[in-house]
């Protein structure tokens, strides 16, 4: 008998074995009547080519020996079609790891693996040389977590749980967990700030356990006045130059882009597509196309020089040498020296964030004068401003439609002009044409040096470093972690939804 007619065999056992197993995980939680958010039971596919398991949306649990099927057919009791899919894929355990395949530990009886979802865009920043290609079916990924040797339903629902968030009961019911996080998803805010004002909490009466309720859980920006420098002393006691004084010997990449009116630098801002040569540009796939936010604009990038001297830099900004150019360290990643200064201590708001992923530290470094246009990130962002200040223009999301924006990037010409030649057929998905008429319905959120920021995952804003502080520089350094909150993207309409093993996290935090 092949695996997949046995599959039909273990289903008539299955309802029994769930039974038994809810009694061992009775301290598990409490029950609930209501169980998932609709679509059905899963049930146990059958899959012959490794690559249709690129495409699932959902959460896949691969099974790959006889000894674990009773276990498979099992969840079919627990978890909705919706969040997982179970799998029976002895070709999944194919030959040697190369990135799109892997092998089972040849020791290893019974296992069960956990691949992440996907989601439906990540295939849509193409590549410039990549037109005509319709996304398909990834191939199938390397799986997040293993299970070995499961001997129960339990054991397997546990580890599911655990590795992805999705928060069930043996009974299918959702967890303790899971129900306060819907809750709180009912609670988010979809509407610009109340007062038309950004919160602001001295750092002495900000405790990690009301940044979490009021602020984290409650996805909401806030300004904690003076956290920088109680939660980095090291990072703000800083004096810029001295520091890249001492790491001249160090190189930075640098974005460059034309000083509009007032001197002021705009990076990462639209505008009208006709100020571009189309000559040699290739047209975004049609499928991309069809999901422009408009049409007759592009998103420039701004012209990046890698490995550029610390030494020049220090020069190029004594000097006042840049010119017609506006010059800025953006998203770049920090210096081990600055990452060792911004150590958080204990108790801070880092502390409740950094039980996520901690996906990137950024440094923003400029003499002041630039704007990065209105964006969204997919972290939570944690923001302190060493030098100078900044204000962060805020909307929630689903206040500005989200899409495709067509890219083009400036380049630098040999004698130091910023030249218009670049106009990509690869598209932003985090961007928007709209600019002035959104900010009038944004709230400020304005910090000093010494200032944290918390920025919820998919908050719209539009940052203005307009001050230089009394050593000359404006610098910011910020952590991404991965979001509490999170959505797809780009997706106006779709809701936050909570990202249950940071919400599991959370709550053992307490
Ligand atoms: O400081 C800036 O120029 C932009 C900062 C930003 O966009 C961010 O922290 O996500």
């Amino acid at each position: 008998m092949w695996w997949w007619q046995q599959v039909a065999a273990v289903a008539v056992l299955a309802g029994l074995r769930a039974a038994d197993g809810a009694e061992a995980c009775a301290e598990s939680g409490e029950r609930c009547g209501d169980g998932g958010r609709g679509g059905g039971a899963a049930r146990v596919e059958w899959v012959e080519e490794p690559e249709k398991l690129g495409s699932s949306d959902a959460i896949a649990v691969v099974v790959g020996t006889m000894a674990t099927l009773p276990l498979l057919e099992d969840m079919t009791q627990v978890y909705p079609a919706a969040e997982v899919r179970l799998v029976v894929c002895p070709a999944c355990l194919g030959p040697v790891n190369s990135g799109t395949s892997w092998e089972p530990d040849a020791q290893r009886q019974e296992l069960a693996l956990l691949l992440p979802a996907t989601l439906e865009d990540e295939a849509c920043l193409l590549a410039p040389g990549l037109d005509g290609l319709v996304p398909k079916a990834r191939a199938m990924r390397r799986p997040d977590a293993w299970l070995a040797q499961p001997s129960s339903l339990c054991e397997v629902v546990d580890w599911v749980n655990r590795n992805s968030g999705l928060e069930r009961e043996l009974d299918g019911s959702l967890s303790s967990v899971g129900r306060r996080a819907r809750e709180l998803e009912e609670r988010l805010e979809t509407k610009p700030l109340p007062d038309a004002s950004c919160t602001v909490v001295a750092a002495q009466e900000m405790t990690p356990q009301r940044f979490k309720d009021d602020f984290v859980l409650a996805g909401r920006p806030v300004v904690i006045s003076g956290g920088a420098s109680q939660f980095l002393p090291g990072l703000f006691e800083l004096n810029m130059t001295e520091f890249l004084a001492q790491h001249e010997n160090e190189t930075l990449d640098i974005k460059v882009v034309p000083r509009r009116s007032r001197g002021v630098g705009f990076f990462e801002c639209s505008e009208e597509l006709a100020l571009w040569d189309p000559a040699g540009a290739r047209q975004p796939p049609r499928h991309v196309q069809d999901r422009l936010l408009d049409r007759n604009r592009v998103l420039v990038r701004p012209a990046h020089v890698s490995a550029f001297p610390v030494h020049e830099l220090l020069e190029l900004f004594r000097t006042g040498r840049s010119g017609d150019t506006s010059v800025y360290v953006e998203y770049f990643r920090m210096f081990d020296a600055l990452l060792e200064r911004a150590e958080a201590t204990s108790g801070s708001p880092h502390e409740v964030l950094g039980i996520g992923n901690l996906e990137a530290s950024n440094m923003w470094l400029g003499a002041g004068g630039t704007v990065g246009c209105l964006h969204f990130d997919p972290f939570d962002n944690l923001l302190g401003q060493v030098s100078g200040s900044k204000t962060f223009w805020v909307l929630p999301p689903g206040a500005v439609e989200e899409g495709h924006l067509r890219e083009a990037r400036f380049s630098l010409s040999q004698n130091g002009t910023v030249l218009r030649s670049e106009l990509l057929n690869s598209t932003s998905i985090v961007n928007t044409p709209e600019d002035t008429r959104v900010a009038e319905a944004a709230v400020g959120c304005t910090v000093a040096p010494g200032d944290l920021l918390f920025l919820p995952a998919f908050w719209w804003h539009h940052v203005e470093s307009s001050e230089a502080g009394s050593d000359g520089w404006n610098m910011a350094v910020n952590n991404w972690y991965s979001p509490v909150w999170r959505k797809p993207f780009p997706c106006t309409a779709c809701k936050r939804t909570a990202n249950l093993v940071a919400h599991r996290a959370l709550m053992l935090f307490e």
